[in-house]
C-alpha cells in the first residue's frame, strides 16, 4: 500500500521537524480566491494540504481538488466529513475514527461503507485517531457527528483516548477543537497527549495567532492545522507558517 504522505509526516516528526497543514474548506473558498491564496509566497512553505470539512453544502469539493492538483505539486489529502467525501484526484485521505465520541457510525460505520471504494481507489489511506475537544462553542463537527467533545480542562481524558488510539494501531492523532473554535486546544492538553503517544500529533481548531501556534508547538504538537484564520485573512498564512519555520530552523 502507498504510504508516501504518512511516511513524510512521520519522517518530519521523528526528525524533530514541525509541519504546517493548510485546511481548505471548499464551501468557504471559491476558485478565484483560492487562486490568490496559492499565489501567496508563504504558500510554498505549507507542508501539507487538507481539503474538506464536516459539512460540504456546495458543489466545489471535486473542483477544489482538481484545481489544486493542476496548480500545485503538493500532495492533497482529503479531510472527510462523511463517506460521501471521496475523490480519486486527491493523493490521500485521513481515515478518521472519531475516538473521542461514542457514535459507532463515526467510529467504524462510515468506514465500512467506504472501505470497498477506498480499496479500489489509489488514495493513500492515513488511519487517524480523531479527538474532538471542547473549544468554547458548539461546532459543526460535534453537531453533525452527534458526539460530545472532551472538556478542555480534562487533559488526562484526551491523553488516554490518544493512547488507546495508538494501541489500536492508528497512525496519527489529530486533536481538533473544530473549525472556527473560539479557543484552541490548551497547551497543557497538548503536552499530556504528547507524553502519552509516540505517533505524530496534529492539533487544529481555532488557531489564529502566532502565540497560539507557538504555544501548541512548544507543548509538543508535530503539526498545526489551520483553516479559518487564513480564509479570513490570507496574510495570516505568512505569520503562522513563519512560526513553524522558526521551530525548524532551531531543530
Ligand atoms: C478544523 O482543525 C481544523 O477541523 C481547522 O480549524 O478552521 O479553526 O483553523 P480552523
Amino acid at each position: 500500500m502507498n504510504r508516501k504522505i504518512l511516511e513524510q509526516i512521520k519522517k518530519r516528526s521523528e526528525g524533530g521537524k514541525k509541519s504546517f497543514f493548510l485546511l481548505i474548506d471548499p464551501d468557504k473558498i471559491e476558485k478565484n480566491t483560492l487562486s490568490t491564496l496559492i499565489q501567496q509566497p508563504a504558500f510554498n512553505k505549507v507542508d501539507f494540504i487538507l481539503v474538506g470539512g464536516s459539512l460540504i453544502t456546495g458543489t466545489l469539493f471535486h473542483q477544489t481538488i482538481q484545481f489544486l492538483k493542476s496548480k500545485t505539486s503538493k500532495s492533497i489529502t482529503i479531510f472527510p466529513g462523511s463517506n460521501l467525501h471521496l475523490d480519486n484526484q486527491a493523493d490521500g485521505i485521513l481515515l478518521l475514527s472519531l475516538i473521542s465520541g461514542r457514535n459507532p457510525d463515526f467510529l467504524i460505520g462510515q468506514h465500512i461503507v467506504a472501505a470497498p471504494i477506498l480499496k479500489r481507489s489509489l488514495l493513500e489511506i492515513l488511519p487517524t485517531g480523531y479527538i474532538l475537544v471542547e473549544g468554547g462553542k458548539q461546532t459543526t463537527v460535534s453537531y453533525i457527528s452527534n458526539t460530545t467533545p472532551i472538556p478542555a480542562d480534562k487533559p488526562e481524558l484526551a491523553a488516554c483516548t490518544a493512547m488507546a488510539g495508538e494501541m489500536l494501531g492508528l497512525q496519527l492523532i489529530y486533536a481538533d477543537a473544530g473549525s472556527g473554535a473560539q479557543n484552541s486546544i490548551p497547551p497543557k492538553m497538548v503536552k499530556q497527549i504528547r507524553k502519552s503517544v509516540d505517533i505524530p500529533l496534529l492539533i487544529g481548531g481555532g488557531i489564529r495567532t502566532a502565540k497560539q501556534a507557538q504555544d501548541i508547538l512548544s507543548a509538543g504538537a508535530d503539526a498545526i492545522v489551520v483553516g479559518t484564520a487564513i480564509e479570513d485573512d490570507f496574510e495570516k498564512l505568512d505569520e503562522l507558517v513563519e512560526v513553524v519555520e522558526s521551530f525548524n530552523r532551531l531543530s
